[in-house]
């Protein structure tokens, strides 16, 4: 399978494990952003003992840029919430709005996977505005409010939607004040994704073009004949990059969707000693004034990346298809 002929590609991560000035290991699934003029990244990163192929923990860590494709990585750290009923903070997303950095993460407790929501003005010092209850992930803040509200992309894991274990789709909640949320509703189900069996989630924070929210996410697909692909004895889920596209005044509503993956492992940097293979994980798409987008994503659970495309062409692909069969 090959990404959309839409996107191009460099030659190499952004941001790998030999970048960083600390223990590091797998660098992946960052939050990206502008921010005070600069590029700014909030990553994930898995590291390990004295065993390589062990992972024995999880910090978010910095990185600024000024053009968005070379990077320099702080020499600590950034953000750890781990200890009590806390065992690990990930997958960070970092929206900009009215001047404000707002980081959510998934945040693994002793009593289940909650979304966390951080304000932090110089990403030294977060403040913690809400937690959400178990089960939802991969949240995502708007940049703007919508109707007075804040406006989130949601994930939650629903045990008893009749449909077997792992069918999990994307869902909208809105706020005054970025800790009560409420108004939850569906946005898209896996089942409306041609591309996903398993499950869906919200990607990167969306992007307001003049048809709609720009919306990328993340779509998994199981192939329970494949075994090892990767670290371990068995990786059998497949993940690639979708793209749609949002009503502007009710997000809630899709407008269209591109009917293909728009970005898949396609590139051997994305997959070298790969942890686990075939994983595209987007979390950040940045718009820029020449009209093109930066999506960046951690592939197979390892390192960063960054595509590029049109955002004229993600508007047309999800309006119109490709016109290729
Ligand atoms: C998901 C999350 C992501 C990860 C992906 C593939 O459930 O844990 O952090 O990238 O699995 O392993």
């Amino acid at each position: 399978m090959k990404s959309s002929s839409i996107i191009r590609k460099p030659d190499r991560p952004v941001l790998t494990a030999k970048d960083i000035p600390y223990n590091a290991r797998l660098i992946f699934n960052a939050g990206v952003t502008k921010y005070n003029g600069k590029y700014v990244m909030v990553f994930r990163n898995d590291y390990c003992g004295d065993d390589p192929y062990k992972l024995t923990g999880t910090n978010l860590g910095l990185a600024t840029s000024d053009d968005g494709v070379n990077w320099t990585a702080a020499p600590e750290p950034c953000f750890v919430m781990e200890g009590g009923e806390y065992k690990r903070a990930y997958d960070p997303r970092l929206t900009v709005i009215d001047g404000v950095c707002y980081m959510c993460f998934a945040l693994d407790t002793l009593h289940g996977l909650c979304g966390g929501i951080a304000k932090t003005e110089d990403f030294a010092y977060f403040d913690v505005i809400s937690i959400s209850e178990p089960d939802n992930r991969n949240m995502v803040l708007f940049p703007e409010k919508i109707g007075g509200n804040f406006v989130r992309l949601d994930r939650p894991m629903p045990v008893y939607s009749r449909r077997h274990r792992d069918r999990f789709d994307v869902w909208l909640s809105e706020s005054p004040d970025l800790e009560f949320w409420g108004r939850h509703r569906l946005v898209c189900g896996v089942e409306d994704v041609p591309f996903a069996d398993d499950k869906i989630g919200p990607a990167a924070p969306p992007v307001r073009t003049d048809k709609g929210w720009l919306t990328l996410f993340h779509a998994v697909a199981l192939d329970p004949t494949r075994g090892k692909n990767g670290w371990e004895d068995k990786w059998q889920k497949s993940y690639t990059g979708g793209v749609m596209l949002l009503d502007l005044q009710d997000p809630s509503k899709v407008l269209g969707m591109y009917q293909k993956p728009l970005l898949v492992c396609d590139r051997p940097y994305e997959e070298e000693d790969g942890f686990r293979k075939d994983v595209i994980f987007p979390g950040g798409l940045i718009a820029e004034d020449d009209g093109t987008v930066k999506i960046y994503y951690g592939a197979s659970d390892t390192v960063e990346c960054m595509a590029q495309a049109s955002a004229d062409e993600l508007v047309r692909l999800c309006l119109e298809g490709d016109g290729e069969a």
